[in-house]
Formats: structure tokens, sequence, C-alpha cells
């Protein structure tokens, strides 16, 4: 069949909106009509060439929401007409990790979906007989695709397309880091860097929890309306404080934050929320993806001193256990989602949700099939 998808031809370029052919689900593999699918900030790293990872020509696109319209020989949790949510960390139920509990990366199909293809090794999608590549496993900037059924979500049939799909990455990581990850105490005192996409969801996590102060870092003054919306106690801006800005938000907290989040994938600030967490105790998650070959230092004492640097990938979230009840959650109006979407755009538009991005004028942008 013919599918309408926006192309990632190469790094630093604009997405070609065109016609894809895209072969039918193989073995284990479900079509999938993706609905709605949000702009993560993950995306235009990829497309910047950033990502180590990064291949072209790929179908990137990993916040969708759709219908199953085809399931591939050998499916059984799926039926056509399921509404689905695609998975860029799958959830097996088989495999070493999946069945130890200290983690969600479920590892069944994670060297095949690195290198851009589906589990037997190959695409489903070309142009004019030459493959396109996947990308995360869910390619969802193409109006129809293929994924493992293990990468699928079912989830509430009453649910709007065009607002969970922001769970399938930014609303579970953000929320799950603070849950799942931190495991996070009411009473605790956080500090989340990087008033995005992701940390907003962060600071909604830590209003659902009974965190006490939740302090929100970010260099932009217009996210500080945008916190206090989603809980956020106090609001900083790095550019704005006199001297340290560690010691400033150690003093703030009266001896450092209990949990800390750098929502930004800047390798400074990861030292910077490493060094506000508390001695003794704080723990600091790391969230933000940092471009190819960065590192993170910071002096051992920190971490001799009691601080702990963690990480997380999808809110530690195991997606088709996790993601149904966060849509229910959604649906019980225990979690924000509508004012977070603040652009919607036709597909033709998708590069627009780029440039909004890179103005700092959206928190996600929504394309709507
Ligand atoms: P975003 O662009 O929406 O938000 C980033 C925010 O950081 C903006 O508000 C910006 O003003 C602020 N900022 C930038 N530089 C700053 C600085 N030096 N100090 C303070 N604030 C600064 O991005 P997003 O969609 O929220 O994504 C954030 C990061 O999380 C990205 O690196 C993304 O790739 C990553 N991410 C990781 C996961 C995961 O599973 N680990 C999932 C989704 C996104
Ligand atoms: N491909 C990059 C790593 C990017 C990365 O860390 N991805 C996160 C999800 S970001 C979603 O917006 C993730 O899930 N990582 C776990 C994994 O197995 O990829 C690189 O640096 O190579
Ligand atoms: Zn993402």
């Amino acid at each position: 069949m013919k599918t309408r998808a926006a192309v990632a031809i190469q790094a630093g370029k604009p997405l070609e909106i065109m016609d894809v052919d895209l072969e039918g689900p193989r073995d284990g593999e479900v079509l999938v009509e993706i609905m709605a699918t949000g702009i993560c900030h993950t995306d235009e790293f990829t497309l910047s060439g950033a990502d180590p990872e990064g291949m072209f020509p790929a179908i990137l696109g990993h916040e969708g929401a759709g219908i199953v319209r085809e399931v591939g020989k050998g499916v059984t949790s799926l039926q056509a007409g399921d509404h689905v949510i695609p998975l860029y960390t799958p959830e097996c139920r088989e495999c070493d990790y999946c069945l130890h509990p200290k983690t969600n990366l479920c590892q069944a199909i994670r060297t095949t979906q690195g290198q851009g293809v589906m589990p037997d090794g190959t695409s489903r999608f070309s142009i004019k007989g030459k493959p396109v590549l996947h990308y995360m496993g869910t390619s969802t900037f193409s109006n129809f695709t293929v994924v493992p059924e293990i990468a699928l979500a079912k989830v509430n049939k009453a649910a709007p397309f065009d607002k969970i799909c922001y769970i399938g990455c930014g609303v579970t990581t953000g929320i799950g880091a603070v849950i799942n990850t931190a495991k996070a105490e009411p009473g605790c005192n956080a500090v989340v860097f990087g008033l995005g996409g992701i940390g907003l969801n962060v600071i909604q996590g830590l209003r659902m929890i009974g965190a006490n102060m939740i302090v929100g870092v970010d260099m932009n003054n217009s996210k500080k309306e945008w916190g206090e919306k989603f809980g956020m106690t106090h609001f900083v801006n790095p550019s704005e404080v006199d001297g340290d800005l560690v010691g400033h938000l150690v003093e703030l907290t009266n001896g450092g934050a209990d949990y800390s989040f750098e929502c930004i994938g800047n390798t400074t600030v990861m030292r910077q929320a490493l060094e506000c967490a508390h001695k003794g105790w704080g723990e600091s998650i790391i969230i933000g993806v940092a471009g190819a070959g960065q590192e993170i230092s910071t002096r051992p004492f920190q971490l001799v001193t009691g601080r702990s640097w963690r990480g997380t990938a999808f809110g530690g979230a195991r997606g088709r256990t996790d993601v149904p009840k966060i849509v229910d959650w959604y649906m019980q109006g225990k979690i924000d989602i509508d004012p977070l979407i603040t652009h919607t755009l036709p597909l033709e538009d998708i590069n627009k949700g780029f440039d909004l991005m890179h103005a700092g004028e959206s928190i996600r942008s929504v394309v709507i099939y």
C-alpha cells in the first residue's frame, strides 16, 4: 500500500512529505493507522545529526496513537479496530530485562530497532524499491506504520488520539521519572531543570505524589507561568542568579534537593543538577539526551558524600502494562495533557512544528492525520 509520510532524507534538512510504499505486517507484526503524533525533542535531536544511532533516509516520530488495521500471523493480543500507542520501549514480558524488577529496558528487539529495521532485519517502508528506515521501532511520522506486537499498548477506545499520543513519550517519561525511577516520596523537595514538554510533566508528577518544594529552572522566563500551572512552587532563571547557581539552589532547598531532574540534554546542567542534590541522600535523574560524544563529569567526592546519579528512559515505564493506566488517569482527570498541546498541524506542515520548538514557542506540537 501507499502511505503519506514525512521522510528524513538527510540530517539537518527539513522533512519531505511524500507517498511511500508500505509492505503489510509479517509474523508478529501489526499495521497501525496513526491518527496523531507529537513532535518530541528527540526527533529533532536525530534529525539534527547529533544522534549516534541516527540513520537516513528514515521515517522519524515516536509519540503516536492510532488504530490497528491488520495483524500479521501469530499476533494474539491485538485485533483490527483496537486503539493503540506504539512503544519505543517494548515489553515482551519474556527477556531477562522484562523479568528483572529493576528495569523497563526490554531488549527483545533492541538491536534491530537501533538499526532502523524490523526484527527480521528488513524495512517495511520503501521509495521506488529502495528501503527507507524505521525509527525507534515506531515511525509515527507516517499515516500508516508497521510495529511489532510487543511494541503496542492497547488503550481505552474513548480516549482522544490527539491528546493521548503525548503519552507515547513526554507524559510517561516525565511522570514516570518521578514515580518509577525516583520513587519520590510525599513531602520531598525537588529541582527540575528545563521546563519543556518533559520537565512540565516531571512537575505534574511531583505534584501528584505530594512534593513539598518544586523548584523549576529555565532560561526562558515565559516558563514560569507554565511551571506554576502544573504545581511548581519556585522559579529560577539561571541568568538572573547572582553568583553560583548550585549554591543558590542548595540554599533555596535548605541543604539541597531530595531529587533533581535534568530535562534538557545539556551536560553542564547535568553536573549542576547532581551537585544541587542533598548531601547524604540526594538523587539526580538524567532524562535529557546529550549529543553524540558528549560526556558528564563531577568530582567523585560528590558521590562519595552520598549523592547518586541516575538516568531514565521512557520514565521507567513498562509500556504495555503502564501506558493503558496512564491513558485511564487522563480520562479520569488525574493528569492534565490538553494545555500542554500548544499547537496542532496537518502532516504537510510538520516542519513548522520543528520551527516552533527551535523558537521556544511550543510545549508540544501535535500532527493530526
Ligand atoms: P524542550 O525543548 O521542550 O524543553 C527544553 C527546555 O529546556 C526549554 O524550556 C528550554 O528553555 C530549557 N533550557 C534549555 N537550555 C537551558 C539551560 N541551559 N538552562 C535551563 N533551561 C534550559 O524539550 P523536551 O521535549 O522537553 O525534551 C527535553 C530533553 O529530554 C531532550 O533532550 C529530549 O531528547 C529528552 N527526552 C528524553 C527521554 C527519555 O526517555 N530519557 C524522553 C523524551 C525526551
Ligand atoms: N539513540 C541515542 C539515545 C537516545 C535515547 O537515549 N533515547 C531514549 C528515549 S528518548 C525519547 O524521546 C531511550 O529510550 N533510550 C534507551 C534506548 O535503549 O535507546 C544514542 O545516544 O545513541
Ligand atoms: Zn520522545
